[in-house]
């Protein structure tokens, strides 16, 4: 027999966070939310989950958006901002679209092979209660020359994270150890999976995910823009209230 304090079975509720449908909203280049879908509709008593993406940390040479849209005169730049907007097409040979986070330097001399807080973003992840066996995939972590190199990392909650390819990606994805390339190589954002890791959380409120630019060369005709790309999340909540 069960314990009276257990949570009925029904109350568990698996569901997909898919960033392609109205149900996400980026409010601003720095903020979105995403409201499930009522598990038994408004009537019934089960309740929808809600996940808040907001970035919490700018490191002071990190722009959000491409050199172009904020100000420069590059070469065949994207003159946008696709921090927290979802891509049209799916990304890393994967079946989904994106979350994407796109960001630049501010001054391409402040760029540092080293990661620094100051060529680093934070991005704030929020459940509106704590939820059970997170699973996504971070794609196109990569690099080029004279342009960026993506690093990744997680905080805040405990994590597995499995790498696509250990022959092109390295790291643990902790902040002492992010997930980066090996070598410097560009992939296709849409269908290679090589930058691409897993990640699972056993239970998780919130996490914080870091994304450096750890490249310190440049070139007057490279718009130094990154980007790398969250795939739907799933995820099992308690949705009884
Ligand atoms: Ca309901
Ligand atoms: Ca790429
Ligand atoms: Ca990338």
């Amino acid at each position: 027999m069960a314990p009276a304090y257990a949570t009925s079975p029904r109350c568990f509720v698996t569901t997909t966070i898919d960033w392609g449908t109205p149900q996400y909203t980026r409010t601003s280049a720095t903020g979105g939310t995403y409201t499930t879908a009522d598990p038994d509709g408004s009537s019934g008593s089960l309740q929808p989950l809600t996940l808040t993406v907001q970035n919490t940390f700018l490191g002071s040479n990190t722009q959000l958006g491409s050199q172009n849209f904020n100000g420069r005169s590059k070469p065949n730049s994207c003159n946008c901002n696709r921090n927290l907007d979802v891509t049209t097409g799916t990304v890393g040979g994967t079946t989904s679209r994106g979350l994407s986070l796109h960001q630049s330097p501010k001054v391409d001399s402040s760029k540092t092979s080293t990661r620094t807080n100051a060529n680093k973003s934070i991005t704030t992840f929020t459940f509106s209660e704590s939820v059970q066996n997170l699973s996504f995939t971070i794609t196109d972590i990569d690099s080029a020359t004279r342009d960026f190199v993506d690093a990744v990392a997680i905080s805040g909650a405990s994590y597995s994270g499995v790498l696509a390819d250990s022959t092109y990606l390295q790291g643990d994805g902790s902040v002492g150890n992010p997930w980066r390339g090996k070598v410097v190589q560009a992939l296709d954002d849409a269908t290679s999976n090589w930058g691409n890791v897993t990640v699972t959380f056993p239970e998780v409120t919130s996490f914080q995910l870091h994304y450096w630019n750890q490249q310190d060369s440049s070139s007057p005709d490279i718009d130094g823009d990154q980007g790398i790309y969250l795939t739907n999340f799933r995820v099992t909540y308690n949705a009884c209230p």
